[in-house]
Formats: C-alpha cells, sequence, structure tokens
C-alpha cells in the first residue's frame, strides 16, 4: 500500500483502500462511470473540504478571513458576497472566476487584497470562484465561503445548493453529466454558523444543507457550529451569565448545542469580526493608539461613547470621528471596550500584546483545535465514507445492472476487511442520527459516542481509564451488542448492533 498517488496525498489508510477500489474498477465499467470514478480520486487526493454555512450576514466570510489569516473574502456587500467561493492552498496567489460552462478567467486581486466585491463580469453566468492562497491552513483543508441558505435572496441560495450539491469538476469535466457530478462533488464537513437564537429556519437551512450535499449527511462526525457575534448577546437576556457577555455567550451555545444536536457535535462561542481583526493584520498600533487615547478619557465620557454604536462616533471627543468609526468596524464596542479595559489596567501594553489578547477574547482558537480535533483527525474517514457513496450513486447512475452489481460487490469486499470496520461504523452512526434506524436514547448516545471519537477512551466513554479497566469495559460492551444483535432488536438496529458489536470487538483486540 502507498499513501500517495499521481492524484495527490491522500489522508489514510481508509482513504488509499477506497482510491485502489476505483482503480481497480475503473477498466471495468463505462466510459463516463469510469470518468466519474477519476472524480472521486482526485477528490480524495485533495484537502477535506470544509463549507462554511449559514444564514445570510451570520458573520461567514468573517470567519473565513479569521481562519485564513487574511482579509480576502469580502464581507457585508457587493455582488461577491452571493457567490460561493473556495478557498484552496497554492503556491501562488490567484483569484478565478468559473463560469457556469466551465471557462475560467484570472481576477485581478482588490488593492487591499482582497477579492473585488464587484467582478465586472456578468454574475448571471458565473458558477463559482477559485481562491488559491499560500495560507497553511489551506494545506489541510479547502474552506467552501456560501452566500447562505435559508437567505431570502434565491439566486444566492441556488448557487449555495448547487455548489454543495454539484460543483463543476475540474479539467474534463465535460464528460460528466449532471448526475455523476452531483455524486462526486459536495462538501465533505460544514462548519455551520448561527448567530443569538436558532431560529425554526436554521434547523430547515441545515436540513438543507444535508439534502444538497449528495454524499453524506450532516452528523457530528463532519458538522460543528458556531454561536457567532457573542458580543452582541445582551448578557441581561441570558440567566446565569452574571451580567457577563462571554459567559452569557457560552451558556447560550450550549442550549443551541442541545436543538441543534445530533446534527452538530457541539457549538462554540466566538466572535468573528475580532477574530478577523486580530489575526488578518487589520489591528495595527495606529489602532493601539487611538485606543490608548480612548482610555485616558474620564469615566463618564467613555461609559455614554460606549453606550451606543451611533453615539460612540458622534460624541465630541479628541479621537477624530472616523478613526472612531474605523475602530467600530475592526472590534464593534465589546472589543473597543476589552482593549480599553487592558490598558487601564496596564498602561505600558503594547500594541502586539493588545492584539493576542483580543484574539484570546475572540473565542478562535478554541474553534481552531476543534476543527483540528473533529476535522483533521478524522478526514481520512470523512473522505473515504464521502468517495465511498459517491461510488455507489455513481453505479446507480450508470443504468447498467451488472455494472451495479460489480460496484456494489468490490464494496463489500471493502468493507468485509477489518480495517475498513471504521467506515461501516460511520454509515451505522450515520443511520442512527438521521434517525433512520431507531435507537433507544440512551443507545444511540452509545453509538454516537463509539463512531464519533477519535481516542478509544473516550469512545468508550472511559476518558483517562487504564488500560486493563478499557479492555474489560470494550469486552463486556461487545458482548452486550452481540446479544442485542441476537435477541430483542429489530432487523434494522440488529444490522447497526453488528456493526457496534464489531466495533468494541476490535477495540478489545487492540488494548489486549
Ligand atoms: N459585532 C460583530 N459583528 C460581526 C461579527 N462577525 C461578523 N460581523 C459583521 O456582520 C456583518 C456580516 O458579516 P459577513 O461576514 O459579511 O456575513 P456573511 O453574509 O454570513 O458572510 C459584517 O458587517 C461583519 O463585520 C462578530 O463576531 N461581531
Ligand atoms: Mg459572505
Amino acid at each position: 500500500m502507498t499513501a500517495t498517488t499521481d492524484q495527490g496525498r491522500l489522508a489514510g489508510p481508509l482513504s488509499v483502500s477506497v482510491a485502489n477500489l476505483c482503480r481497480r474498477l475503473q477498466p471495468q465499467v463505462s466510459a463516463r462511470t469510469a470518468a466519474g470514478f477519476a472524480e472521486v480520486l482526485r477528490r480524495l487526493g485533495a484537502p477535506l473540504q470544509v463549507a462554511v454555512a449559514g444564514r445570510i450576514k451570520s458573520g461567514k466570510s468573517t470567519l473565513v478571513n479569521a481562519l485564513i489569516g487574511r482579509r480576502v473574502a469580502p464581507t457585508d456587500v457587493g455582488e461577491c458576497t452571493r457567490l460561493v467561493t473556495r478557498f484552496q492552498y497554492g503556491t501562488v496567489d490567484r483569484i478565478e472566476v468559473v463560469f457556469a460552462g466551465g471557462h475560467k478567467q484570472v481576477l485581478p486581486f482588490a488593492p487591499d487584497g482582497s477579492i473585488p466585491a464587484e467582478l465586472g463580469v456578468d454574475i448571471s453566468k458565473v458558477s463559482h470562484i477559485e481562491a488559491y492562497l499560500t495560507s497553511a491552513v489551506l494545506q489541510d483543508m479547502t474552506v467552501i465561503d456560501t452566500p447562505g441558505l435559508g437567505s431570502l435572496d434565491a439566486a444566492s441560495v441556488s448557487r449555495t445548493e448547487q455548489l454543495l450539491g454539484a460543483a463543476r469538476a475540474e479539467e474534463g469535466g465535460d464528460e460528466l453529466d449532471e448526475t455523476s457530478r452531483n455524486a462526486v462533488a459536495g462538501a465533505e464537513a460544514v462548519l455551520y454558523v448561527v448567530t443569538q437564537g436558532v431560529r425554526a429556519d436554521d434547523q430547515q437551512a441545515l436540513a438543507a444543507f444535508t439534502a444538497a450535499t449528495a454524499s453524506r449527511e450532516a452528523g457530528p462526525v463532519n458538522a460543528i457550529a458556531v454561536l457567532n457575534k457573542a458580543d452582541t448577546i445582551p448578557p441581561e437576556s441570558v440567566e446565569g451569565s452574571d451580567g457577563d457577555v462571554w459567559k452569557a455567550a457560552s451558556i447560550l451555545a450550549e442550549k443551541q448545542g442541545l436543538l441543534l444536536k445530533p446534527r452538530v457535535a457541539d457549538v462554540l462561542p466566538v466572535i468573528g469580526l475580532i477574530a478577523e481583526s486580530a489575526e488578518s493584520g487589520n489591528f495595527t498600533s495606529a489602532d493601539a493608539d487611538a485606543l490608548r487615547q480612548l482610555a485616558a478619557l474620564d469615566d463618564a465620557t467613555l461609559e455614554t461613547m460606549l453606550m451606543a454604536a451611533d453615539i460612540f462616533t458622534s460624541w465630541d471627543c479628541d479621537v477624530p470621528a472616523g478613526t472612531r468609526l474605523r475602530l467600530l468596524e475592526k472590534l464593534d464596542l465589546y472589543g473597543i471596550r476589552r482593549a480599553i479595559d487592558a490598558i487601564r489596567a496596564d498602561g505600558t501594553i503594547t500594541a502586539g500584546a493588545l492584539r493576542r489578547l483580543l484574539l484570546a477574547a475572540s473565542g478562535l482558537d478554541a474553534v481552531r483545535a476543534r476543527l483540528n480535533k473533529v476535522f483533521a483527525a478524522r478526514a481520512d474517514g470523512i473522505k473515504a465514507a464521502a468517495a465511498l457513496a459517491s461510488v455507489t450513486a455513481l453505479a446507480h447512475a450508470s443504468g447498467d445492472p451488472a455494472e451495479r452489481q460489480r460496484v456494489h460487490d468490490a464494496i463489500e469486499v471493502l468493507l468485509a476487511k477489518p480495517e475498513a470496520h471504521q467506515l461501516r461504523l460511520l454509515e451505522a452512526l450515520t443511520l442512527v442520527v438521521a434517525g433512520a434506524v431507531d435507537m433507544p436514547e440512551d443507545l444511540a448516545e452509545e453509538v454516537l459516542r463509539v463512531g464519533s471519537n477519535a481516542d478509544i477512551d473516550e469512545q468508550l466513554g472511559l476518558p483517562g481509564a487504564s488500560r486493563p479497566e478499557l479492555a474489560a469495559h470494550a469486552l463486556e460492551r461487545a458482548g452486550w451488542w452481540r446479544s442485542f444483535a441476537s435477541f430483542g432488536a429489530t432487523p434494522a438496529q440488529s444490522r447497526v448492533a453488528h456493526v457496534v458489536h464489531r466495533a468494541y470487538f476490535l477495540i478489545w483486540q487492540q488494548l489486549r
């Protein structure tokens, strides 16, 4: 087995086995299906495709900039915010407009280094934008900024759905028909952005995303959510917050986690705007100087100014109104207050230290850590499962029963191997989470825990336990699930139970 191919770097052993399956089957299927398999192979070798989804104006593009560490995605208004943009790693910074027919046109960056807000092309003919950037973060994942599901702008929604479900294939894509493209495209993971109050249509938007991603359901394995704009939550609106904004945000995030469960693993509070300013170099020493000037004002004046944005910019004060507006755009009132508090606590604080303090206050580090834990660690399983789903869909779309059977048999052989068991587990988990297989709640929780954790002690729900304890527990649960599979389970439950039994058994073997 080899971990690299001409398609690029594969995420791990599961991706390798699915890639091998595709290559073996290619000569045995129709030209069109083979072209689809070629596209599946290309995607297997590419970084994990993470879509940033959520309602319009929830701060998706701002968060994308924070993650990439550069203000490159246009925020707020402009026609670009209505288009899907894929940010991927490149050795030279470059932007391309991709038209509906597949034709591409290179675009210059705007003077500030961002994607121009107005493209100067007929936007109704544009499929999406590709941005190639040297950002290190993009070596491990391709970030897809979407205009917003659940928005009122029908054209934006349809562009979002189209890209999530049916991205244009790259070179050679013309050999692929619509169905095949649907089957091989689609984001593999979701970063879901919500703001205060998950409304019914947020749930709908998540469901729409699920329907639009051809390959995989959004679930705790491949979806995480953030509660963005945490700075704008009035703490008095949240019981138990003790008047603290971040505490209020954390309490709300936890509540929303329960609402969105089990579609997402959990919800993390974040302040995308402050994260963007701190990470992209947009917070400058001139900004720090202006904040120092404001920190020197008397308490009463400052308190009045920080009451509302329009008072802050219009109040009579030595700091020019334009400078204040700039601060507001970069940090909003909460960030300004945090910075001023820090300056008042330590008059010698440097601009660099202020920037770090703001970054820490934004919650971005926790989001990054979770992205790494959830996505990077599971990229192999997520990508392999998505690829297998595409392979299955391609075989179905071929319309040839013999071909379908051949592909089906090959997949069965692959899934029967012990090293591919993780894929079965992911599949079982998805069935349970999506409600396709009914499970008593405690058992569903257990399937979720075993299937969506990377570390054995967490899979077993015994963090930090000793090896013998873990082994004994794994064996006990293996036995329990085997008897559940044989007695007392419905046929669908029984299929899931067999998979869970085997997962515990393999864990036990590993620990022995
Ligand atoms: N106060 C505050 N404003 C934010 C935050 N994140 C984004 N915004 C603002 O919300 C507006 C919409 O952001 P944008 O990223 O364009 O939203 P999108 O439509 O979801 O891509 C912009 O004016 C941002 O500056 C945040 O964490 N706090
Ligand atoms: Mg946007």
